[in-house]
């Protein structure tokens, strides 16, 4: 095979989690309660009632899981951190729970010893209740920036020796607009001005964070650190100019308004144009620390959207627009997964990846892709596990990935399948699987996928050894 059809030697690639929808053990060995043990508890909001006191067990299985991640030849593991495990009140003046350090402590130096880059997440949506309940959350810009930083400066003394990639939040999309906008998520607010004031606290907060990590750790540990931002790929439905204005205010909406200020320096006038007063102002000193707070870009992506101007009565939150997958003349734009969001698309990939790399100039990390089999909680293990339309869906994202770098150019540096293991699918509870691994949630069995070992194989025939 030529060379210009591999990877780079020191690409990374592997499985991603987060603690929420794997741990379990929700109140064991000191672990404090987080938005989503009591969001999970409100009737309605989880499709099948469930919550993750129990999810895949991991917080007691994490052992049998590193021996999966061995199994798939993984270079890299990416995976969050408890919040409320480790100071389990949340505060900067409240106790930090040893035993959850120590628990992650544990997992990243086994990781390690069997050649498992770590990266780790510090915020995957799980605040501890009790920030939620004292001040808002992350309404509250001084008091959320403070014990967020203080978090993780207890994460960066005592991981941060073996841990050399860190993100600070995990989509700021969700956390917002579906956590404080349409309340789909935790803390479940409905609300058209408290996205922004979250979302606005969050880019301050994680730049606070950013500038710790920097000014006291970098020099020693010599690790980076970034942000995950989440987006699908847009395509205006035709070429009328009110649906391709439709599509770069839908780009703003779900990823301008967090990627611009951290790599430009501002926020992108559309959004600023349509929301006036409700969107706060960055004091001088808090962009200066904004802009240039994300070593890389990490993106997690998963589809692609046919985007139309909405009119007014369409969602605001995501710039009044109409977003669907079925092309004007009728037919799909691929395969329907088991969300209706999320339709197969590698070409919208490789667009994606084009467009981040002209617009930002940053080198990427996918941090998460992946594809939930329509229907496949129907299916018995060993349907389950023959998971064809999982197997396309990453022959076609990867292919498209791997043209995107040695073709047009684009800098990825790492790629991370979501998921290792079915687990908690947040507001679809267990009803949705994203795992390469199945787990049988009853026994907790964990059975490969043939997705896992089509990565392995994809990886190995792929990276420049
Ligand atoms: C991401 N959307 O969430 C999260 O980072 C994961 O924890 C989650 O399990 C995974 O993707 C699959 O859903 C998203 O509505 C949730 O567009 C919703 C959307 C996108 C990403």
């Amino acid at each position: 095979m030529p060379v210009n059809n591999l990877l780079p030697k020191d690409f990374t690639w592997g499985f991603a989690t987060a603690s929420y929808q794997i741990e379990g053990s929700f109140d064991k060995d000191g672990r404090g309660p987080s938005i989503w043990d009591k969001f999970t508890k409100t009737p309605g909001k989880i499709r099948d009632e469930s919550n993750g006191n129990i999810a895949t067990d991991s917080y007691n299985r994490w052992k049998e899981d590193l021996q999966l991640l061995k199994e798939y030849g993984v270079k890299a593991y990416r995976f969050s951190i408890s919040w409320s495990r480790v100071i389990p009140k949340g505060g900067r003046n409240d106790e930090v729970n040893q035993a959850g350090i120590e628990f992650y402590r544990k997992l990243i130096e086994e990781l390690v010893r069997n050649d498992i880059v770590p990266f780790i997440t510090l915020y995957h949506w799980d605040l501890p209740q009790e920030l939620q309940d004292r001040y808002g959350g992350w309404l509250n810009k001084e008091e959320i920036t403070q014990d967020f930083v203080h978090f993780a400066k207890v994460c960066f003394t005592s991981l941060g020796d073996i841990v050399k990639n860190w993100i600070t939040v995990n989509e700021p999309w969700c956390v917002t607009v579906l956590g404080y906008g349409n309340g789909i998520f935790a803390p479940g607010h409905i609300s058209n001005t408290e996205p922004w004031i979250a979302a606005h606290n969050l880019l301050i907060a994680h730049a606070h964070v950013v500038n710790l990590y920097r000014e006291e750790f970098k020099s020693s540990q010599r690790g980076q650190i970034g942000i995950t931002l989440d987006c699908h790929w847009m395509i205006p439905y035709d070429d009328s100019p009110e649906n391709k204005e439709a599509q770069a205010r839908a780009i703003d909406f779900r990823l301008g308004r967090f990627a611009d200020p951290i790599y430009k320096g501002y926020y992108p006038l559309r959004i600023k144009t349509i929301l006036q007063d409700r969107l706060p102002d960055f004091t001088p000193q808090e962009i200066a620390l904004v802009h240039g707070s994300s070593d890389f870009f990490g993106l997690n992506t998963y589809t692609t959207h046919f985007i139309r101007d909405g009119g007014q009565d369409s969602d605001e939150l995501n710039g009044n627009v109409k977003t669907g997958h079925t092309r004007k003349d009728g037919t799909e734009l691929g395969t329907q997964s088991d969300l209706p969001w999320l339709t197969t698309y590698a070409p919208g990939f490789r667009s994606l990846l084009n467009y981040l790399w002209k617009t930002y100039r940053k080198p990427i990390y996918i941090t998460e892709n992946g594809f939930p089999v329509r229907n496949e909680n129907s299916l018995s293990v060993d349907e389950a596990i023959h998971d064809k339309d999982r197997i396309e869906y990453f022959k076609g994202y990867t292919n498209a990935m791997l043209d995107a770098i040695n073709e047009d150019g684009v800098d990825v540096k790492g790629y991370f399948g979501w998921s290792l293991l079915d687990n908690f699918e947040w507001a679809e509870g267990y009803q949705v699987r994203f795992g390469v691994t199945h787990v049988d949630y009853k026994t907790q069995k964990r059975t490969p996928k043939d997705s896992a070992l089509f990565l392995k194989n994809w990886f190995d025939d792929h990276l420049q050894k």
